[in-house]
């Protein structure tokens, strides 16, 4: 049995910024109330929100217009060039004062250039917006009323003069000298918006000495057959001599899994204690299983009396990254519980710009739209933050896996000691605080810098000479390849990986090794069908812009503009320099002229979901040498065109029903080449059931041409099953009046797959006839009735003119005689509503 005992002195621990699970607090005071804010200089005091950022408080004290309207994202520049003081009054009792104990004043986060002063003393000035800070301030406090404020400097200002400090210009601009999330200060999804605050909570914790401290966490664990072994930490106060016990316990079931005896040597006592759970149940990422979590209790019972009790969720699990030589290159692919995993998913940014306004339910119902559309994992992007607590909680519960970056994006960063030493604190707490979580599957050093470096013209475009060149370059290794690595190796079990992608799309081994970032659709122009020539072992990028729906648009446009693309306000909001002619570009290779402004936003939103169609299925059909697919970008942090498959409000665009659909563990879908066309299957789940599927053929009138059973014995995550000859039908009616679908029979259902051999531009529909009906499923919501009587429909969508509607299906394709039914799961009251359900479908844009 391993059992080490030693003297801890909990404030010392606490005050390392470590083992906060290990100590158990008397009190916690939240500094949540009183805040008062100024611009340095003015004497005026205004209200503020703690937690929150200085462009929101603005806001809030009517001193700045909204910042996501119009153009206003413009005329609110000036604020990043100010300083901001924040200040609150609090009170400490007498009681807490006088205590024997430790106080400590507690910072989740601050952003970013802070003095923190307490009572007219200086206690530090902090350069991270990513660490959180603490400090014992027991002498400090007075009974009664107290005084804490931070002085807010100038990020752009403080990295501008670091700029000034190097002999060579670093690619990034001010930024990169800041350790602050890079999205603020403009991307080609965002806003520039380099706010600063009191981001995350603000906690006064009084400990006392003469106060029982009694708290544990799970230290390590490993998993053998189907067996979990591991070691459970436990600290609490003894009287040498006591004897104690402490049992880990199922919470439910009250099953033992391991427990430790024996007399107390010291006051404070640490201990490990080995737990075994036979025949564990794993944690599981979406598809493939539950994401199972122990619900433990740790007791410990001092000289046979229960003194503490503490509950802990656990989930169980290995996960590997495998890169083994093959005849291509090397594979790159993920293995939970052992079982390689096709990853579906997609990029996660920020889901703001003023992260403190989002709320925990935001975080949950983000994941848990991830988790609907079929996802097992989310990429938490370098040039963002460390996403918060709940949104790891909500992955540990739904069972997505996270691929979590260091935040470093497209940019050439620092190698001074002091910029090293504050990214390994960084990252030191960032890991200790994320890696405890099932859900996390890799850590990875940054984004698209390596790519960057090596592809993208920078040595040419500052003249670095050589020398400069190679110090620059030695400068990121040391960062990415040595020492965030050996935190990595140190404090972690999971894999650790320098750069996303390991090599740039340019580069043909892209597609033999590592991971990549296919960016030859959009910013290379190429035509969707190039994503079947680049499939690379695992794709973590590749996208295309869509826009937000028309109701979106309307509410950050001014009412005296007219909605278009040449509204200001609509051009304001896209951030990518040739985002609208690229848009263009890619339409008119696809799609009909739309007619007007809403049929275009409508047609913007299809294009982006063939587009990222092609890839997807591509992506399947070449499993299992592609084994991961994450496409740019799951959400937005503000009202915008952009690559996102749904807006900042969370409202899908065609893209996120597509995906759903798309990722289905059961999936299946087609490709045509020579005349033939490819049945494919798709097996990115656990069951293993015969599937019976039906392939049609049809023409557009909805004329039944062809049937035929496909029966699917193997469970592989791809496989062909069916090759059509296409001759015959395109002979006698033509490839622009075909119409493929693929159902299931009995016993499983899946999404329809539907397919054309032309793009949508050369099709020959007919207007089809579409009806609709819409009532109240007695207090179950709004129900719609979608039928089509006349002609196959094409990108069937169900909308409201006023605000956007989210429904459980929509933007699929529909036979004549086909009647589906959706429910509405947006907060749309139909009987309360003055606005018309409406359907629409392609043949209705031009
Ligand atoms: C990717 C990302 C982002 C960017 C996106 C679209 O590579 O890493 O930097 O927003 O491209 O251009």
């Amino acid at each position: 049995m391993a059992r080490k005992l030693f003297v801890c002195v909990i404030v010392m621990v606490l005050l390392a910024g470590s083992a906060c699970s290990l100590a158990a607090q008397e009190k916690v005071q939240l500094l949540h109330s009183n805040w008062k804010f100024r611009k340095k200089g003015d004497s005026l005091w205004m209200p503020a929100t703690v937690p929150g950022t200085v462009h929101t408080d603005l806001l809030a004290n009517g001193k700045i217009a909204q910042p996501y309207f119009g153009t206003n994202e413009t005329n609110l520049q000036w604020i990043e060039n100010e300083d901001w003081e924040y200040i609150c009054d609090f009170f400490v009792s007498i009681a807490d004062v006088k205590s024997e104990g430790e106080a400590v004043l507690e910072f989740g986060g601050l952003d970013t250039y802070a003095e923190i002063w307490l009572n007219g003393e200086k206690l530090d000035s902090t350069n991270n917006m990513f660490r959180s800070w603490a400090y014992g301030v027991k002498e400090k406090l007075h009974s009664g009323n107290n005084q804490l404020a931070i002085i807010f400097s100038s990020a752009v200002k403080r990295g501008k003069a670091e700029a000034k400090k190097l002999r060579y210009t670093l690619p990034g601009d001010e930024k990169i000298f800041t350790r602050k999330a890079q999205y603020q200060y403009g991307w080609d999804w965002g806003p520039r918006f380099v706010t600063c605050g009191i981001w995350k909570p603000v906690k006064l914790l009084f400990f006392r000495p003469d106060t029982f401290i009694f708290a544990g966490g799970l230290s390590t664990y490993t998993i053998e057959e189907s067996d979990v072994r591991g070691q459970f930490i436990a600290h609490f106060d003894s009287n040498p001599g006591d004897t104690f016990k402490v049992i880990l316990h199922n919470a439910e079931t009250d099953d033992i899994y391991g427990s430790i005896a024996a007399a107390a040597v010291y006051n404070q006592t640490t201990l490990d204690l080995d737990f075994t759970i036979k025949n564990a149940r794993l944690w599981w990422c979406n598809g493939q299983g539950e994401p199972y979590q122990y619900p433990l209790r740790l007791d410990l019972y001092i000289n046979g009396k229960l003194a503490g009790s503490e509950k802990h969720r656990v989930g169980f699990r290995t996960i590997e990254l495998v890169q083994e030589k093959d005849t291509a290159g090397a594979s790159f692919y993920f293995k939970l519980n052992g079982k390689p995993v096709f990853v579906k998913g997609a990029n996660y940014i920020p889901p703001s710009n003023f992260l403190p306004s989002v709320k925990k339910y935001d975080y949950e119902l983000l994941v848990a739209d991830a988790a609907k559309a079929n996802m097992n994992m989310l990429r938490v992007w370098g040039g963002g933050v460390y996403a918060d607590d709940a949104f790891y909680n909500a992955c540990d519960s739904l069972g997505i896996m996270v691929w979590q970056d260091f935040m470093f994006a497209c940019a050439m960063y620092p190698g001074d000691d002091v910029f090293i030493e504050n990214v390994m604190a960084e990252a030191r707490q960032q890991v200790k605080r994320l890696d405890k979580h099932p859900c996390m599957a890799l850590w990875c050093g940054n984004n698209e810098i390596d790519e960057g470096w090596k592809n993208w013209g920078w040595q040419k475009q500052y003249k670095y000479s050589a020398a400069d060149s190679a110090s620059i370059y030695d400068d990121y290794k040391t960062l990415f390849e040595v020492r965030l690595a050996s935190i990595v190796k140190s404090q972690s079990k999971l894999p650790y990986w320098p750069s996303s992608p390991s090599i740039g799309w340019g580069r043909p081994e892209s597609l033999k090794q590592g991971d990549a970032h296919y960016w030859g659709v959009w910013w290379g122009m190429q035509p969707f069908e190039i994503y079947r020539e680049k499939t690379g072992r695992f794709m973590s990028e590749y996208g295309f812009q869509g826009m937000p729906p028309l109701s979106t648009i309307r509410s950050f446009v001014p009412p005296n503009e007219t909605l278009s693309l040449e509204s200001p306000a609509v051009k304001h909001h896209q951030k990518h320099p040739t985002g609208y002619q690229t848009i263009q570009t890619y339409m008119d290779m696809y799609y009909r002229k739309p007619k007007d402004f809403e049929s275009y936003v409508y047609v913007s939103q299809l294009l982006q979901a063939r587009g990222m169609r092609t890839a997807i299925d591509a992506h399947l059909q070449q499993a299992p040498y592609c084994m991961g697919t994450l496409y740019w970008q799951f959400n937005d942090c503000w009202p915008v065109t952009s690559w996102s498959g749904m807006d900042v409000n969370r409202n899908k665009k065609a893209l996120q029903y597509t995906v759903e659909r798309l990722y289905h563990p059961k999936a299946v879908s087609m490709h045509h080449a020579n005349d033939t066309l490819d049945v494919y299957a798709h097996c990115t789940g656990k069951d293993s059931v015969v599937r019976r599927l039906e392939l049609c053929v049809y023409t557009l009138k909805g004329k039944l041409l062809y049937t035929k059973e496909i029966i699917v014995e193997d469970n592989l995550i791809s496989q062909r099953v069916f090759r059509l000859p296409l001759q015959p039908f395109i002979k006698k009616y033509g490839a622009d009046k075909l119409h493929f679908t693929i159902k299931s029979k009995q016993p499983q259902r899946i999404p329809v797959c539907s397919y054309q051999l032309v793009p949508p531009k050369d099709l020959r529909l007919a207007k089809p006839k579409l009806t609709l009906k819409v009532f109240e499923d007695k207090g179950r919501g709004t129900v719609v009735l979608v039928s089509c009587k006349k002609g196959v429909a094409k990108d069937v969508c169900i909308y409201v003119n006023s605000i956007p509607l989210n429904l459980d299906d929509n933007f699929f394709d529909m036979l004549p005689g086909e009647t589906r039914i959706l429910h509405i799961t947006s907060g749309f009251n139909y009987p309360n509503s003055k606005d018309a359900v409406k359907v629409r479908s392609l043949a209705d844009t031009y």
